[in-house]
């Protein structure tokens, strides 16, 4: 349900607040100018109409439900979250129980809150703006710890900053052009065309590359492809057999039993994960009737450990010239396409001997699985620190502000070309508004029914 239309906030609203699924603890939320009546009606005897505070009580429901125990937290005044009188109730996380204390304060002059009003409040109180109000739809949705991190971060305002900073020089340039437009029979400027140029230039530049690293981030991430490199019977199809938990892959003594890529989807943590296995790479000639095969098999291999983002390089540590193979996997290691994260781990040490590796080797034993937690957890690290992501808020974010952006960024353009061509200083004008004003949608300085409506329309109800 959308927004469109007259937004109303004189009327007091009431959801439920918490989760939907069954949980030990539910709350209800109210806000508006009649939260605390509907308190006192229900039950609930607010103690102070000036500070927050929390009062228990008992709210009598309807058979069976009958007298339920509850614990309220009142914010009296205008200082709170929504900017208006509020109330959350805490009880049992009983979905019966939470929705008959919504129909309650409904029968009591309440209204029910659609999808994102309670954030809509907020940001029309000035407690947030508007990327923060998505960040806060990324809090809520944040699947992995990614999203979270950008979710906070967003909330924190690193967005919304360089965006307001951005807008207030063009409004101080904007009053520098006007008051010239003033004086423009006298002939008196109050910033120099050359200036006025070059302050043009540095904003428009600011915003392209934000507007890139935007769309960078809304990048599709939703799988992360983990290959496995090394020598030809270094173990990596053993390894790969335990990370995946089935047998997978072929293992045998003999070297160069790998030949196809085999791939294994499976579900890592909260992540997509895709493990590859690769054939081993050979280092001298091939000599046979199989050298064809041996050649697309090492091609296929490279590529593989080309496109992956995380990347295991498995190493015997059993052979005699671990040495000279560490340098060889090394200076491969440093052809990649894009940004992967390397781990390196030493294989077979169940054979080894105990002697310690220098950082950053694992060791691991595919055969006593020594070593393959601490290699998990390298794993999830790795996945957690390339997932920038990539939550839905920021993916929102992105699509809403790029338009917005380059709106903006087309504007400062034209401004640039009107005093580059040496029109009149309106004109300038006239595009310095229109990019503040699409800057202002950004964060919300300057919003209309419309993008309120795209941004709380993808809110639950309750937030
Ligand atoms: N003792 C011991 N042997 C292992 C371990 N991992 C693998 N091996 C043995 O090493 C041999 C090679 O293992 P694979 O997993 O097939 O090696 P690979 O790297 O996939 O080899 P290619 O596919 O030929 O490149 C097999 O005989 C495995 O049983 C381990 O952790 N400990
Ligand atoms: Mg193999």
């Amino acid at each position: 349900m959308g927004f469109t239309g007259a937004i109303e906030t004189e009327d007091t609203i009431v959801a439920i607040g918490s989760s939907t699924t069954p949980a030990p603890r539910g709350a209800v939320r109210f806000s508006g100018v009649q939260a605390m009546e509907i308190a006192r009606q229900l039950g609930i005897e607010p103690t102070s109409d000036r500070s927050a505070h929390c009062v228990d009580g008992t709210i009598a429901l309807d058979h069976p439900l009958g007298e339920i125990p509850v614990r309220a937290l009142v914010w009296p005044t205008a200082r709170s979250y929504t900017g208006q009188p509020s109330l959350e109730i805490h009880t049992f996380g009983s979905m019966p129980i939470l929705g008959a204390i919504v129909w309650r304060a409904i029968e009591l002059g309440a209204r029910a809150a659609r999808p994102g009003e309670f954030t809509l409040r907020a940001f029309l109180a000035g407690r947030l703006d508007l990327t923060q109000a998505e960040a806060v739809l990324g809090v809520i949705e944040a699947e992995g710890r990614g999203s979270l991190d950008h979710a906070l971060r967003q909330l924190a305002g690193n967005l919304s900053r360089p965006m307001e900073f951005m807008r207030s020089q063009l409004l101080d340039l904007l009053a520098d052009v006007e008051a010239g437009l003033d004086f423009v029979d006298e002939d008196i400027q109050f910033i120099s065309d050359d200036d006025l140029v070059a302050r043009l230039d540095s904003i428009r530049s600011t915003l392209a590359t934000t507007r890139e690293q935007l769309t960078q981030r809304t990048r599709d991430k939703s799988q992360w492809i983990i290959a496995l490199r090394g020598l030809p019977n270094a173990g990596k199809s053993r390894l790969l057999n335990v990370l995946a938990g089935h047998d997978a892959a072929i293992v045998a003594d003999q070297a160069g039993t790998t030949r196809d890529v085999v791939s294994v989807p499976m579900q890592w943590d909260d992540h997509n994960v895709v493990l590859v296995d690769t054939a081993g790479i050979e280092t001298a000639d091939g000599d046979s009737s199989l050298e064809q095969i041996s050649h697309q098999a090492q091609l296929q291999a490279h590529r593989a450990g080309r496109d992956a983002d995380i990347r295991l390089w498995c190493v015997d540590h059993t052979s005699s010239d671990w040495q000279a193979t560490c340098r060889a996997m090394r200076q491969l290691a440093d052809e990649k396409r894009r940004p992967a994260i390397d781990l390196w781990v030493a294989t077979k040490c169940d054979c080894s001997g105990e002697q310690d590796l220098p950082d950053p080797w694992i060791r691991t034993s595919a055969l006593t699985g020594a070593g393959i937690e601490s290699l998990r957890q390298q794993i999830t690290a790795a996945i957690e620190s390339l997932d920038t992501s990539e939550g839905v808020s920021i993916l929102g974010t992105a699509a809403r502000c790029t338009g917005s952006l380059r709106a903006a960024e087309t504007a400062i353009a034209s401004a640039i070309g009107y005093v580059g061509g040496g029109d009149g200083h309106e004109y300038v004008s006239s595009e310095l508004r229109l990019a503040a004003s699409a800057l202002g949608e950004v964060t919300g300085a300057v919003y209309t029914d419309d993008i309120l409506d795209r941004v709380f329309s993808r809110f639950c109800i309750g937030k």
